[in-house]
């Protein structure tokens, strides 16, 4: 007598492709988690680029030279450009560009909390290189194998224009430290700054993360928020000492093997991610009000599509 084998449902076959390290591409079928999951992070990942842009553009009419400032308006412009990758990868999902703008500007999507501190020297702009573009590397590396094929090809682009960023902010930084006394302190001053913002990045601690264990199981996620900090803490914690400065953690300490951090202040990541952090309105409104004032420009290239169709 052959035994019967039960028929696998389409999730379960859905399954065996992720385990096999299969690439899903935009036709495939695929489960409405799966599909409402990648939007959801995609959609988050494209709001923080483009929201992203803010905290240093803030500086472009400052920067303290000409070579300078052509470094910082060339990232700038790359920030607004992993958007544009990110909102065409939602798109591939059935997602409207629109509507997701709409999201991010009523305020019912989210985009990362490390935008909503303010950049108030120069030194801001060498720290945000070093360890913001340093962790967002950290973490879209591995997106870079993604289960979601057109997710992963832009990570792959993105992260080459994120090692530039990182290395030109390493290296204003290490200016500063060995320039005058008072440029020294204004990097000390960015780093105990932005040190533990940047390492609340990479979200909360993996027992209170909500969607990690199901974006791992489908391979969208490939390595968990703390396995992922905790290399970011281990790769900068040495930089920091190489520039001369402390990062601002008493309780940090050597293990053997990692750096281990004190505890992280999880009250200040969930106000800021609620939208009352030191500059969320303002986010906000510039980015509504920036929106406002390019609408011309998207009616003279609806109008030219329109005419040439
Ligand atoms: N800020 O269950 P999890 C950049 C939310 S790009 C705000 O762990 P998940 C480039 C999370 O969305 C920086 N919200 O969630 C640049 C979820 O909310 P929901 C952005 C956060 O998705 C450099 C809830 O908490 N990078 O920097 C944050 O599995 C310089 C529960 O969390 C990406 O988006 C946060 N920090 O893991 C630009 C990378 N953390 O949806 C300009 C792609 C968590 O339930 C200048 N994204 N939340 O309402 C990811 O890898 C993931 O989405 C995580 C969160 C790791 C961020």
């Amino acid at each position: 007598m052959t035994a019967v084998v039960p028929a696998r449902t389409p999730e379960q076959e859905f399954q065996d492709r992720i385990d096999a390290d299969d690439r899903v591409e935009p036709r495939d079928w695929m489960p409405d988690g799966y599909r409402r999951t990648l939007v959801r992070q995609i959609a988050q990942h494209a709001h923080s680029e483009i929201i992203g842009m803010q905290p240093e553009g803030n500086w472009i009419t400052r920067a303290p030279s000409l070579r300078r400032k052509v470094i910082l308006v060339a990232k700038v412009q790359d920030e607004a450009g992993h958007g544009l990758y990110l909102y065409g990868a939602a798109e591939t999902l059935g997602a409207d560009r629109d509507e997701l703008l709409d999201m991010l500007h009523t305020g019912r999507q989210k985009y990362s909390t490390i935008f909503n501190y303010p950049t108030t020297s120069w030194a801001d702009v060498a720290a945000i290189g070093w360890l913001v573009d340093g962790a967002a590397i950290m973490n879209q590396v591995p997106l870079t194998r993604c289960s979601y094929g057109p997710y992963a090809r832009a990570m792959t682009r993105v992260c080459k224009e994120e090692s530039f960023h990182q290395r030109q902010g390493f290296e204003a930084m290490m200016t500063l430290c060995h320039g005058t006394a008072t440029q020294k302190r204004m990097a000390q001053d960015a780093l105990d700054r932005w040190w533990w913002p940047s390492l609340m990045m990479f979200g909360p601690n993996d027992d209170a993360s909500p969607h990690s264990a199901q974006s791992m199981a489908w391979g969208i996620k490939r390595f968990s928020n703390d396995e992922l900090r905790q290399r970011f803490v281990d790769a900068t914690v040495p930089q920091a000492q190489f520039l001369g400065l402390t990062v601002p953690d008493p309780d940090l300490r050597w293990d053997g093997k990692h750096w281990i951090s004190g505890a992280i202040d999880w009250t200040e990541f969930q106000t800021v991610m609620r939208g009352d952090g030191p500059c969320n309105r303002e986010r906000l409104r510039h980015r509504v009000a920036a929106h406002e004032d390019g609408a011309w420009v998207r009616e003279a290239a609806a109008a030219y599509a329109d005419k040439h169709r």
